[in-house]
């Protein structure tokens, strides 16, 4: 069948490539297995994923408070989430189901609602052959990681070279330029490049070399940064650092620039990393941006789901903008249906339709298992569409089109 020839046809053809298209996962908090402690993956880690903890809070009896439940070992942790949000009521949360789709998929039995034997299987993997376990299931063939140079552990491990997994691909993260500056400079001063308190003409000299510098050391696909709502351009703090440090590594390098825009920090500061919000960002700063350096190319996502047709107005003004991803709070079926469908009503299939954002390998199990089920309804009903309004496409139309959303089109964006 190289032609669909009626709508029936057409739709298994569609669902076959979505489910079948390889995955190129471009942002996750994963690392090389040679990086010890930094790679999470097992049941315990994706039992006290961020995302559960936060839901955890919302039914746990008044006395298991943020900081009586921070200092259990984590297996004590992975208990509470286990009775409250799985045993004590139905799993129906995104993140919970996340759970069961992926102990289910590794062949586990779930449903025996028994921690012990699960945990007892995981007990005998290692992070070697698990990983490229969960990306094989996932049908990912790789993914891109989130390298923090400011993060002395981190730096630790990538100066002791100790050989790449070729599953993974480095990003290099410049938050903290960004959103703290003073921290920065500690850290930039702490390892040979001297920087003050306030990002002067000698800091952000010394920013760029340690930028260069870890450029070289992580051959990264990207450079990123996540930033908050209130974030302005060019106006705001960052302004200086971004058209003085960032975007001048990134023009060096030839590399894009990926800003995901709209995380509210501690709005729960008790709560950790599970205490972050969402805010509605000005997306005109984004357009400021992408017009101001219309030589570097911008990879972009918003967390604010209002912000969504904004981006993607954006988009399809500044050729040098990528959008992608359904991020947090908006990586849940709903709203991935909704915004990838209108970002194919609006870009066509050059946009990427989701990254996992995987903190712990298992993860990208779930996470692709459920955008892959969405987004073959939401690619069905757009070539259903086109083959009633009269095109023909081929098998293998429908194939590039699966595969560019899939990450595809990202690797697109890089090389033009
Ligand atoms: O900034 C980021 O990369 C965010 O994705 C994370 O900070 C966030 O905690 C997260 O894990 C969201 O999925
Ligand atoms: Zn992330």
């Amino acid at each position: 069948m190289d032609r669909p020839a009626d709508l029936a046809q057409l739709n298994a053809a569609v669902r076959d490539a979505v489910a079948t298209a390889p995955v190129s996962d471009i942002h996750t908090h994963l690392f090389y297995p040679s990086h010890g402690g930094l790679l999470l993956w097992g049941v315990d880690e994706l039992l006290t994923y961020h995302y559960l903890a936060a839901e955890l809070f919302t039914v746990a009896p008044r006395d298991l408070t943020p900081e009586r439940f921070r200092v259990l070992p984590r297996s004590d942790r992975a208990d509470l989430v286990w009775k409250h949000l799985f045993l004590d009521r139905p799993p129906l949360s995104e993140a919970c189901r996340g759970v069961v789709t992926t102990l289910n998929a590794l062949g586990l039995d779930v449903a025996g609602r028994s921690l012990a034997p699960i945990r007892k299987w995981f007990a005998d993997q290692n992070a070697e052959t698990f990983l490229p376990k969960a990306f094989q299931i996932a049908k990912v063939d790789y993914a891109v990681m989130t390298n923090n140079p400011f993060s002395l552990e981190e730096a630790a491990f990538w100066k002791q070279n100790l050989g790449a997994c070729e599953l993974l691909k480095p990003a290099l993260r410049v938050d903290a330029l960004l959103t703290n500056w003073p921290a920065a400079a500690k850290a930039m001063t702490a390892t040979g490049y001297p920087a003050g308190v306030a990002a002067d003409a000698a800091g952000l000299e010394s920013a760029r070399k340690f930028l260069a510098d870890w450029a070289g050391i992580l051959k990264p696909v990207y450079l990123a940064a996540s930033l908050g709502p209130d974030w302005a351009y060019p106006a705001g703090a960052g302004t200086k650092v971004l058209d003085e440090a960032i975007v001048p590594t990134a023009r060096a390098f030839g590399l894009p620039l990926a800003l995901m825009i709209g995380a509210r920090r501690g709005v729960n500061p008790a709560l950790g990393e599970a205490g972050d919000g969402v805010g509605t960002a000005d997306v005109n700063a984004l357009a400021n941006l992408c017009r101001r350096h219309a030589d570097v190319k911008f990879i972009a996502t918003v967390l604010a789901r209002g912000n969504q047709h904004e981006l993607c107005v954006v988009a399809r003004k500044f050729a040098n903008l990528h959008v992608e991803g359904c991020w947090w709070f908006c990586n849940n079926p709903s709203i991935i249906e909704e915004t990838t469908r209108m970002r194919l009503e609006m870009l066509g299939t050059a946009f990427t339709a989701q990254h996992s954002d995987a903190r712990v390998a298992d993860q990208v199990i779930y996470k692709w298992s459920h955008t892959r089920a969405v987004l073959a309804d939401v690619l069905a009903r757009a070539f259903g569409d086109l083959f009633t309004a009269g095109w023909r496409p081929d098998v293998e139309d429908i194939r590039r089109a699966a595969r560019s959303l899939l990450g595809g089109a990202f690797e697109e964006f890089c090389r033009k």
